[in-house]
């Protein structure tokens, strides 16, 4: 079989092995260090109890003859899609448009089949990786990267980026921490209209958005609906990283430049490629989305953002500069221009932290390091008095 090309022209591993890898060799080597990972974004804190209730519900459910469920549709149960809208969206979007899934980066990889491969996709730097990743390996060649830093807090200049079709938007931003103001996202949706290109809008942290003043999806912005795809997650939400359930909202109205719609295609590709998410996380999800989901939803965000309050105090202690983690669960620190792998080793080795590179987000996360606000509190702490002993920056 030949192999496809594209995939040799991805650069090296994905981020998170590659960081993974580098743990292990370090462990495997000082076996009896107790490392402390604020690397990868995952939650650490157990699934609040009225939602994980739901869940074992619906497995005993499964279990008994007059309860079982096979194939759900693949579109989702209609109730969560209702509860969606209606919860998260205020009903700015219609059930029907709601395509409910195994997760963001699994909608993202599906969402670029609706891409040709001879377009101009704009990409944030820094970024989620798997957007610059997923693009190669589909086969696309003209990334434009719209460097996002604290040169222009984060936003890129609209008015210098040249005709794209397809521009990838994270907000609350991973990893910069960075949320877009109201202001600034009708100037992506004016672009966007201009155009005539789709903003593929990733909201995977909005529950950590405490400034009521911030948007928290895209459709809040008017026009949105005719130039914009977003999807979301509730692995941040909920502590369901590893029960996977995520969604995307795919507007009516949205067109491809011959004049059809996309949400048809979508609704092909999700009919095909995907057979619905799991029955017993969709019973979750149904539960987070209840008054009380939500009271314990929210207290979880918060215990996370008290954490990022921690592990910030701890690193502007040492005179460092740092970015996010107020309405982010995402710290990203100004290491002064310094080789971000190097600084990585250094905390590895010195305090037996993790945390990940700017760099593996992007040519303009160099010189910075991205800490996760994810962890147990006590680990957190300790991370923190770590940092505070560390003797790099003095
Ligand atoms: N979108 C963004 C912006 C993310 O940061 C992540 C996770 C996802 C989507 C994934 O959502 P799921 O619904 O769970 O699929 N980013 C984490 C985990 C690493 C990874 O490879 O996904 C991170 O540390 O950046």
């Amino acid at each position: 079989m030949k192999r496809n090309k594209h995939l040799a022209k991805l650069k090296r591993g994905y981020l998170f092995p590659e960081i993974g890898k580098r743990k292990r060799e370090f462990l495997e080597k000082n076996p009896d260090v107790n490392l402390i990972s604020l690397g990868i974004g995952d939650t650490t804190e157990p699934i609040p109890p009225s939602i994980s209730r739901a869940m074992s519900k619906a497995a005993l459910q499964l279990g008994e003859e007059t309860t079982y469920s096979g194939y759900g549709p693949e579109q989702g149960r209609e109730d969560l899609r209702q509860q969606i809208a209606a919860v998260l969206y205020n009903n700015q979007v219609k059930p029907s448009e709601v395509f409910v899934s195994d997760g963001a980066k699994c909608d993202i990889g599906r969402l670029q089949l609706l891409m040709g491969d001879d377009i101009a996709v704009g990409i944030q730097d820094p970024a989620y990786p798997v957007y610059v990743d997923g693009t190669i390996m589909h086969g696309v060649t003209s990334i434009h990267f719209m460097a996002c830093t604290p040169h222009n807090r984060f936003f890129p200049d609209i008015s210098q980026l040249p005709p794209l079709e397809v521009i990838y938007f994270c907000s609350p931003n991973n990893p910069t921490g960075a949320v877009a103001t109201r202001p600034q996202l009708e100037e992506l949706v004016d672009y966007a209209r201009r155009n005539k290109s789709i903003l593929l809008f990733d909201t995977a942290y909005a529950a950590y958005i405490q400034d009521p003043t911030l948007p928290r999806s895209i459709f809040e912005i008017p026009g949105a609906r005719e130039v914009a795809i977003e999807t979301s997650s509730f692995s941040k939400i909920a502590g369901f990283t590893g029960v996977r359930l995520g969604w995307t909202v795919v507007p009516e109205e949205l067109k491809y430049e011959d004049g059809s719609y996309v949400k048809a295609d979508w609704n092909r590709i999700m009919t095909t490629l995907f057979n619905g998410a799991s029955n017993i996380a969709q019973a979750g999800g149904l539960a987070i989305l209840q008054p009380q989901g939500q009271q314990e939803t929210t207290a979880l965000a918060r215990f996370y953002m008290e954490n990022a309050q921690i592990i910030k105090s701890a690193l502007t202690g040492l005179g460092l500069t740092v970015y996010g983690g107020d309405n982010a669960p995402y710290l990203w620190v100004d290491f002064k221009g310094r080789n971000s792998w190097e600084v990585f080793q250094e905390l590895l080795e010195e305090c037996h932290l993790v945390a990940t590179p700017g760099s593996g987000f992007g040519p303009a996360g160099e010189g910075f390091m991205r800490f996760s606000a994810f962890g147990h509190r006590e680990q957190v702490l300790e991370a923190a008095d770590r940092l505070k002993a560390f003797s790099l920056i003095a």
